[in-house]
């Protein structure tokens, strides 16, 4: 252990002094500064590497963990998180840090991991969330939002006193994990100077010290230092970068559309920051997810990636997103995205990783491995034939970073004349290498390699991993004093020496081992592997490992190594680590020493998992709503004239939800008009964004149903389509001189964005704007939506549904009354229920998922509630979507849970029901705890 700390400071010292890993735990107060190369804390050079993360999206405290040590162990340093301000604020003057919303111990469980943390509380945010973040309330504040008017100005300050306490004291400079501090979102354009500036001073006046920054996407000049007056300039200017569009279902022809994806400079006194790099998509077509997966797959990965990290030199980046999560109740918002926002990240949504995240761990370990690569100026590259060809050189080590591209779709074999050395390089089509020259690992001296570097370990010996595509070949050069001993002990490679370097050729296929010793250097096992078998090892906190799916964490104590660490199946492990025994989640694992001075044992994979199938549903019809004598005296009069949106209604009163307090899902109205026995036809237009619906009934008599108005085109947000909707009544309906009852449930399906900061969009009403019945000149209305903030789930979680306010799709509601279910749906609300137990293996992270299958319905729409959680929305009007992912925590693991579902259903239907699936499962995985509710 000590050892390995004196080498490591050793290494750090070599290397001009660079941060290598993320914060520690127990860390003293850090100073945070940068220059024009890199970010520094406590003056050594930091190659920040995140990944976006949205604690909102994954409603399980304790998976907060199981992400971050995912990230972590794919070499990432840092986090950035969006703080969603609706999320905690249900009403003005109204926060809650607690349970699923305790972003302290989010704080604190990135300190533990040992990850940065790039705080943005917006107070914008976008990020396909409701509003873009803002509160719903947030419409019927007065000011402009986004700009530094009086009431805006009033009510972010509200969200920033609670917010900017929490992050102050989890800043680096606090002995926490805040590294920066990113102000407002992509704010480019209907700008407001003054606004930016106090975003930033009520930072500092909060007790932000850590350097600020902002993400633009569209004007790469602004909010810098010498963009515009200057007022509102940030310390660090980043920017977002999404080569790939948002095209998924083009995935297999799409290459770079919107750019090139190289990271512009903004400020000369700063390090390149790209603050969003695109690493998935929102699913715009409803393609799928596994379709955006490939749309930001390996080979874009590699090309767009590599290609940054040398043509525009950034020396932090994050990438977006590294895990997306779900828009689980009301939280998303409806045009761009549907209930998952798996994002096509390289995690899933059910928390697997994927063939991306073994490319984002080539990435990351070969970037921790290259400290100088913090330091670098352009520098001229080698030209390759049939390559493209850049470089970056350290200025302090000479060490060189060669990027060799293959711009073509189509395999090219040439020369790489480098470093006094003739190389024989072929790279597969779209295929990118970072190469490395001139570079000190550990206690050896790399001349020049046309493999790439994976990661570098000491554990009785130096230890390096370099590899290339299977089948390519490769060459690896190292420097001595004389000439050393080459034993190859497995695969084959040719060693030549000349004039103190050692040349060794090899094809790059399986894991070639070579232990080289002597020549004046410490011995060095080198090992030569393809992209999966590199890929294979983990480099977990200085201990290296190959085999397992996942290691969490190591620890070297008193000759034995232990490892947390996840098997999705039996098989081998090969640890190297300065010790003796090996134990594996806290139990023995029996090893012999291996041939290279590792540990080799076998661990057990995961036990088999059986899940009950659902059965003894139950199911109860509601909507009394609809009926004509349903007492709705204590509902919301709803009789205002004037609202603060753009949009002018089309009839009055204004039925805008909002102005009367209902923010989120299902809202109904009840009108009441005097009879004449005359009327023809009921109009209605309701606002409802993408994928919502309403229906209506006329004295209890169901009218039908229409698609709700979406915002019509981004350009033009203040005329959105009111939706159509016109309803033929019945003869003899409506009885003259009789009062008649209208009742109309509305499917709202959360707020537009403002992503353009011109407001109007943003504040786009949500519900009925237009009511008309011929030959009526007065309708007198009342509205009911979600009847009490749940105090556990929070103000996103349900709608205003009968049986939402009346407790239905709560676990603790007695539905023993009810009938067994037919599944027969009337047009209307019609729940179903059912229990289960659950007894997954301990020990073991089982990702379970609510699968429906068949085609998707058209003719009805499902909000699904598990424990009371809601957890998404099907059908066809919805999305493409058909499983549905049960966080642990949620679900309860070992004992009873209840789902309850909301068929809202446009015409009689057959309800398909669903059916739990195991979506992933590994032994080890984190504690998980039933998240009380
Ligand atoms: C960028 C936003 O900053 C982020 O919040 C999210 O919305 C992301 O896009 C898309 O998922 S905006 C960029 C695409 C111009």
């Amino acid at each position: 252990m000590k050892i390995r700390r004196i080498l490591l400071a050793l290494v750090l010292a070599v290397a001009g002094l660079a941060v290598l890993g993320g914060p520690s735990s127990a860390a003293p107060k850090h100073s945070v500064t940068y220059d024009k190369y890199s970010l520094m804390v406590d003056g050594q050079r930091l190659l920040l590497q995140s990944a976006e993360f949205h604690y909102f999206r994954l409603p399980s405290p304790d998976l907060w963990r199981d992400i971050l040590e995912k990230e972590k162990a794919a070499g990432f340093n840092a986090v950035s998180v969006y703080f969603s301000w609706a999320f905690h604020s249900p009403a003005p003057g109204r926060y809650d840090f607690t349970g699923v919303r305790d972003v302290d111990r989010l704080l604190r469980t990135a300190e533990e991991v040992g990850l940065y943390v790039v705080a943005r509380p917006g107070p914008y945010i976008n990020a396909e969330t409701s509003g873009g973040g803002f509160p719903a309330w947030l419409k019927t504040v007065p000011g402009r939002a986004r700009s530094s008017d009086a009431g805006y100005t009033a009510a972010y300050h509200d969200w920033l006193a609670h917010i900017n306490p929490i992050l102050a004291r989890h800043q680096v400079t606090r002995g926490g994990s805040v590294l920066l501090y990113n102000v407002e979102n992509e704010y480019a354009v209907n700008t407001d100077a003054v606004y930016m500036q106090d975003l930033q001073d009520t930072a500092r006046a909060d007790g932000i010290d850590v350097p600020i920054t902002t993400n633009n996407c569209c004007d790469a000049g602004s909010w810098s230092s010498t963009w515009g007056s200057g007022l509102g300039a940030v310390q660090i200017p980043g920017v977002d970068d999404y080569p790939q569009s948002f095209e998924c279902q083009n995935a297999d022809t799409t290459w770079g559309p919107w750019g090139a994806g190289i990271t512009e400079k903004v400020r000369d006194d700063a390090p390149v920051f790209a603050a969003e790099y695109q690493a998935g998509a929102i699913d715009l077509n409803n393609a799928g997810y596994e379709a955006c997966r490939n749309l930001t797959g390996v080979p874009y990965t590699k090309f767009f990636q590599k290609g940054n990290m040398v043509l525009s030199g950034a020396t932090a980046f994050s990438y977006y997103m590294g895990f997306g999560g779900t828009n689980w109740g009301w939280l998303g918002q409806p045009n761009d995205v549907y209930t998952s926002y798996d994002y096509g990240a390289a995690i899933t949504e059910a928390r697997q990783l994927t063939a991306k995240y073994d490319e984002y761990k080539r990435q990351g370990y070969f970037l921790r491995a290259v400290p100088p690569l913090t330091k670098t100026d352009p520098s001229a590259a080698p030209a390759v034939t049939g390559l493209e060809t850049a470089a970056r050189t350290n200025p302090d080590t000479g060490t060189q970073f060669l990027l060799a591209r293959n711009t073509s779709t189509t395999e090219v074999t040439s020369t790489l004349d480098w470093n006094g050395y003739s190389f024989p390089v072929t790279l597969p089509g779209h295929d990118a290498k970072v190469l490395v020259s001139n570079l000190d690992l550990g206690g050896q001296r790399l001349v020049a390699s046309t493999s790439e570097l994976y990661t570098t370990a000491f554990a009785n010996r130096d230890i390096a991993i370099f590899y290339g595509a299977e089948g390519t070949p490769g060459a690896t050069v190292l420097r001595y004093t004389s000439e050393p001993k080459v034993k190859v002990l497995a695969g084959t490679a040719t060693a030549s020496y000349r004039n103190g370097d050692l040349r060794l050729d090899y094809t790059h296929h399986g894991l070639t081992r070579v232990l080289i010793s002597g020549g004046g250097h410490r011995p060095l096992l080198l090992m030569l592997g393809t992209d999966d078998t590199a890929a294979s090892f983990w480099n977990v906190d200085g201990v290296l490992v190959k085999g397992t799916s996942l290691v969490r964490a190591a620890r070297v104590d008193h000759g034995t190594v232990d490892l947390r660490a996840d098997t999705s199946e039996a098989g081998p492990v090969e640890v190297f680590a300065n010790a003796r025994t090996l134990t594996v989640n806290g139990k023995p694992v029996p090893t012999r020493t291996g041939r290279n001075g590792s540990l080799e044992g076998s661990l057990p994979g995961p036990r088999g998992v059986e899940l009950p199938a659902l059965a003894g549903w139950k199911q109860q019809a509601e909507a009394p709503e609809a009926r004509p004598a349903f007492d709705d005296s204590r509902w919301t009069v709803a009789d205002k004239t004037t609202s603060l949106s753009t949009f002018a209604p089309v009839t009055l009163p204004v039925l805008f939800s909002d102005e009367y307090g209902y923010h989120a899902g299902s809202v109904w109205y009840r009108g009441r008009f005097a009879g004449t026995g005359a009327e023809t036809t009921v109009k209605l237009n309701a606002i409802t964004g993408k994928r919502g619906d309403y229906l209506v009934w006329l004295n209890g008599r169901y009218l039908g149903s229409a698609k709700g108005g979406v915002q019509a085109d981004s350009d033009v947000p203040v005329n959105p389509d009111p939706g159509p909707g016109e309803f033929t009544i019945p003869a003899g309906l409506v009885k003259p001189g009789e009062t008649a009852v209208l009742s109309v449930l509305v499917q709202n399906m959360g707020n537009n964005d403002d992503w353009t900061a011109e407001d109007s969009r943003f504040r786009q009403p949500r519900g009925l704007v237009g009511a008309a019945i011929s030959g009526i000149s007065e309708i007198s209305w009342r509205i009911q939506g979600q009847a009490r903030v749940d105090p556990v789930r929070g103000g996103l979680n349900n709608g205003g549904l009968y049986g939402e306010r009346a407790g239905w799709s709560l676990p603790g509601y007695s539905d023993r009354g009810w009938p067994a279910a037919g599944f027969a749906a009337a047009p209307g609300v019609t729940w179903l229920r059912t229990g289960f137990s659950t007894d997954l293996p301990k020990n073991q992270d089982t990702s379970v998922a609510l699968r429906f299958g068949g085609a998707i319905p058209a003719g009805y729409r499902v909000i699904i509630y598990l424990n009371g959680w809601n957890l998404g929305q099907y059908g066809a009007a919805i999305g493409p979507q058909t499983d549905f992912v049960l966080p642990a925590g949620l679900l309860r693991q070992n004992g009873r849970n209840t789902l309850a579902l909301a068929v809202i259903a446009e015409q009689t239907s057959t309800v398909a029901t669903p059916q739990l699936v195991v979506v992933g499962s590994q032994r080890g995985g984190v504690p998980v705890h039933d998240v009380p509710a």
